[in-house]
């Protein structure tokens, strides 16, 4: 066996949006193959790692044949000769063939491909399924956070807050929570069918539903009704996406919510009243991706989990900077936003070692690569976001989970309520 890199191909393929991505394949010397797909967002973070984009008239800008070029021009000759097991070396000379703090210049599209890409070759020789190739102790399957109704900048309607999640959290296994997931997702079609017309059963980027609705506690009301159609009430509770950096005017220094301008005061007392009403466990940005005053408060006041995705962007300077400050109390990890596999399994330690739930999540431009179900295994998260199940590349991810859980067989532990800290 022989894991050091021979070759590196490249190629633009498309996200689920049509929009193109990079595509990346690291042979090794011994001509086992590792391939990987790069996710791009749409409701991004100021502090993400960025991916290069043509900027040319084709796919109105939005082309990778620069990355494309950068990851066969520039990385290839550099990493060729490279193990592709040790992870951290790979990473650290991408980083450094690069030079930026935010890996613009090659762009993090290019440097996270190889960086996937050579972990999966790696593990392909290695004969180990990539999660536990990341870790021997893999075992939690995670609680799918299924996003069954999209508004923000995934979809055409007026709802302003992004996501509206249920957490299948008291099923007993990972299979029993895609079904109760799956029952719930019928009876909300049919609800929203009933109340909008058939029109609106369409689906928003993530594959929930995007019905013409504009309240917060309307959509809540549906999950909620759809919820309690089902056998299953007892075992689901609920999570936001609120993605607010979008809703914040740092002009006025207020959030457009629902026609009313809120302070950081009012959207809190907002979030209050709605927990009063709606067992919700996790609360997603529910502040702008500076206001770190909101998070405090947000975490402190509201008792439950605090996601930061804008606000952390998967990145161990701002875990660092942010989480001891009582600023969030769980990390979205996002892969892309930092742009290599060595850093956010950095970011997710850094989490965990400051008492951090981590959920894995998927972007909104996906594709059918399904590498964040090993990875959320391989680092016993606990929770993952990928979406709903209708489209293509969300059942990728949870059909991956499908085969891991069967293939851990008894070794298998789902999250279930302790999605926080598994175990
Ligand atoms: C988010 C993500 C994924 P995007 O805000 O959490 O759901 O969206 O990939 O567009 O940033
Ligand atoms: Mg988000």
């Amino acid at each position: 066996m022989d894991l050091r890199i021979r070759e590196i191909d490249a190629r633009e393929i498309l996200d689920c949006r049509g929009n193109p991505t990079v595509q990346v394949d690291v042979i090794l010397n011994d001509g086992t193959m590792g391939r990987a797909d790069v996710p791009a967002g749409r409701s991004t973070g100021a502090n993400e790692a960025k991916e290069l984009r043509d900027g040319e008239k084709r796919y109105g800008g939005m082309g990778v044949r620069k990355a494309v070029a950068n990851v066969k021009e520039i990385i290839q000759p550099e990493v060729k000769g490279m193990d592709a097991s040790k992870q951290r070396e790979l990473d650290a000379a991408l980083i450094a063939l690069d030079g930026t703090p935010d890996k613009s210049r090659l762009g993090a599209n290019a440097i996270l491909g190889v960086s996937l890409a050579a972990a999966r070759a790696a593990a392909n020789a290695l004969h180990m399924p990539l999660y536990r190739y990341i870790n021997v102790n893999a075992h939690v399957l995670p609680v799918p956070l299924l996003n069954l109704i999209n508004g923000g900048k995934h979809a055409s309607n007026d709802l302003e807050f992004q996501e509206f999640c249920i957490f299948p959290v008291g099923a007993e296994t990972f299979s029993e929570a895609m079904e109760i997931a799956m029952a719930v997702y019928e009876e909300l079609r049919m609800i929203i069918i009933e109340k909008y017309g058939k029109i609106a059963a369409n689906v928003g980027d993530e594959g929930g539903f995007a019905p013409p609705i504009i309240k917060v506690r309307e959509a809540m009301d549906n999950l909620v009704m759809a919820v309690e159609r089902t056998p299953y009430a007892n075992k689901i509770v609920y999570g936001l996406d609120c993605a607010t950096t979008h809703l914040y005017n740092p002009e006025t220094n207020k959030y457009t919510l629902e026609g009313n301008e809120l302070t950081t005061d009012e959207l809190l007392a907002f979030y209050k009243d709605l927990l009063k009403d709606y067992p919700i466990v996790s609360m997603e940005d529910p502040f702008s991706e500076d206001d770190v005053d909101g998070f405090v408060r947000a975490t402190k006041e509201l008792q439950i989990q605090i996601v930061g995705d804008d606000f952390l962007c998967t990145n161990p300077r701002l875990i660092k900077e942010r989480v001891p400050l009582g600023a969030s109390n769980a990390l979205l990890l996002k892969v892309n936003q930092i742009g290599t596999l060595s850093e956010a399994l950095d970011a997710a330690e850094l989490a965990y070692r400051n008492s951090c739930g981590v959920m894995v999540s998927e972007r909104s431009g996906e594709t059918e690569d399904p590498i964040i179900a090993d990875l959320v295994v391989g680092i016993n998260a606990g929770q993952i976001k990928t979406g709903a199940t209708i489209r293509g590349e969300r059942t990728a991810k949870y059909n991956r989970l499908l085969q891991i859980e069967q293939e851990l067989g008894s070794s298998a532990v789902y999250a279930g309520r302790n999605f926080k800290i598994p175990f």
